[in-house]
């Protein structure tokens, strides 16, 4: 295998118009790869640092020290690396980095090269970037793993820290169920998504979108959010409930004041117990199969009492709660909290160590989620990391806005080149 022969990272912009890192790595025979860090809104307290500038110029968000923690420092620790090696490099960068939080030379920056490393190697090894991350998995875990086409949580109305309007909820997702690929998958998506707007549109309501792609319009309450949504099945002439079934991410660590969660939208101040029953209701009304961030990521009694409630009847996913960290995740199966894990690159700031946490949530029967950030771009490693580790879901938006639907788009070409990887 080629060695790596230089490494440069430039300052780009996310959906948002935000800055994030694009990372180019080239090989000594001139294969090159590149690939982007993407960024949240709603992030968990524990998750690994973003280095930003906090200059005057772009509000504070420029990136440059972590460019330059690239182009300057980190890049003589990979030049010379054979880009198969992805753990040693990884950990080689987080030894020399030597805080818990990367936030000495930034998350972002680590994890912009280990992104681009997956890329160079795939593209040496002249095969799919998900084929790449299944031998990556079997290098570090010595498992072998099937690939599968994910079956995904298409958010089609945004609120919370998503949206300027007033619903708390942050997302609203609808699940394809009972697709039979990934074409029908997206047929039926991006149906019940134009359906959705025309019922909006009858209703005066706005037909604007969040961060995510989908509507976010100002509604009564979360209740009438779901509605809406069910109607957009219906008038899809699909059944809710069989063919397409619901997601909530409550991003709940963004309304609990420490004590109660508050939905101002629909003037209610709830405690743990309450708002467990508030959720518990909607399962009852609406065909919610999975709920994220049901509580704050601190509410640990919370958090126990949602998962007694509800865990054997509807996937709970720690996202905020688990941050992507492996032993995190293990400090909140040990306390019973949730029954499934949301993954985020950047959480946790490099490929090996979400391939570990992965790993321990296989072995441990946690569900994961291969999710994308609010804030994303048109990179779409995370479509490879669902197939090649036979995640089986993934969460990236709305089927609208090119930062979601290019992971879409992406899993269309796999399952095209690949009659054999079939929805798990
Ligand atoms: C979430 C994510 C992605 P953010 O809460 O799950 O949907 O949002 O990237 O803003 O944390
Ligand atoms: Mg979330």
């Amino acid at each position: 295998m080629q060695k790596i022969s230089s490494v440069n990272a430039i300052q780009v912009f996310d959906s948002r118009g935000i800055p994030t890192i694009s990372c180019k790595i080239t090989l000594e025979d001139g294969i090159s790869a590149s690939a982007m860090v993407p960024s949240g809104a709603s992030t968990g307290s524990k998750e690994a640092v973003e280095l930003r500038d906090n200059e005057i110029t772009y509000h504070g968000k420029s990136v440059i020290k972590a460019v330059n923690n690239i182009n300057n420092i980190l890049s003589s620790l990979v030049i010379g690396k054979n880009p198969n090696n992805q753990k040693e490099i990884d950990e080689s960068l987080i030894l020399f980095d030597d805080t818990k939080d990367k936030s000495n030379v930034g998350a972002n920056a680590i994890l912009a090269i280990s992104l681009a490393v997956a890329h160079v190697a795939a593209k040496a090894n002249n095969i799919s970037l998900y084929e790449h991350f299944s031998r990556v998995y079997k290098d570090i875990t010595g498992e072998n793993v099937n690939h599968s086409m994910p079956l995904p949580m298409f958010n089609i109305l945004n609120g919370g820290e998503h949206a300027d309007n007033n619903i708390d909820i942050q997302e609203f997702m609808i699940i394809p169920s009972g697709a039979k690929d990934f074409v029908e998958v997206m047929q039926w998506a991006t149906e019940i998504y134009h359906n959705l707007k025309k019922i909006l549109l009858i209703n005066n309501h706005s037909t604007a979108v969040g961060d995510e792609g989908g509507f976010a319009p100002s509604l009564e309450s979360n209740d009438e959010a779901l509605k809406l949504i069910v109607d957009a099945i219906k008038e899809t002439e699909l059944v809710p409930g069989k063919d397409v079934n619901i997601a909530l991410d409550c991003a709940a660590s963004e309304f609990f004041d420490g004590k109660e969660y508050i939905l101002t939208g629909e003037s209610k101040k709830l405690s743990s117990s309450a708002f467990t029953d508030y959720l518990d209701d909607l399962t009852k009304k609406y065909p919610i199969v999975s709920i994220e961030d049901g509580m704050d990521e601190n509410d640990i009694e919370g958090w126990k009492l949602l998962t007694e409630k509800l865990g054997s009847t509807c996937q709970l996913v720690g996202d905020d709660l688990f941050v992507t960290n492996k032993k995190i995740l293990k400090d909140g199966i040990n306390k019973e909290m949730a029954n499934s894990i949301l993954i985020k690159f950047n959480q946790v700031g490099s490929i090996t160590e979400t391939i570990e946490t992965i790993h321990f949530a296989n072995q441990n029967n946690f569900k994961s989620i291969i999710s994308h950030r609010s804030g994303e771009t048109e990179d779409t490693t995370i479509a490879d990391l669902a197939v090649g580790l036979g995640i089986g879901q993934i969460k990236t938006g709305a089927p609208c806005r090119s930062d979601r639907v290019a992971k879409y788009n992406r899993l269309l070409w796999i399952e095209e080149e690949s009659s054999n990887i079939l929805l798990k």
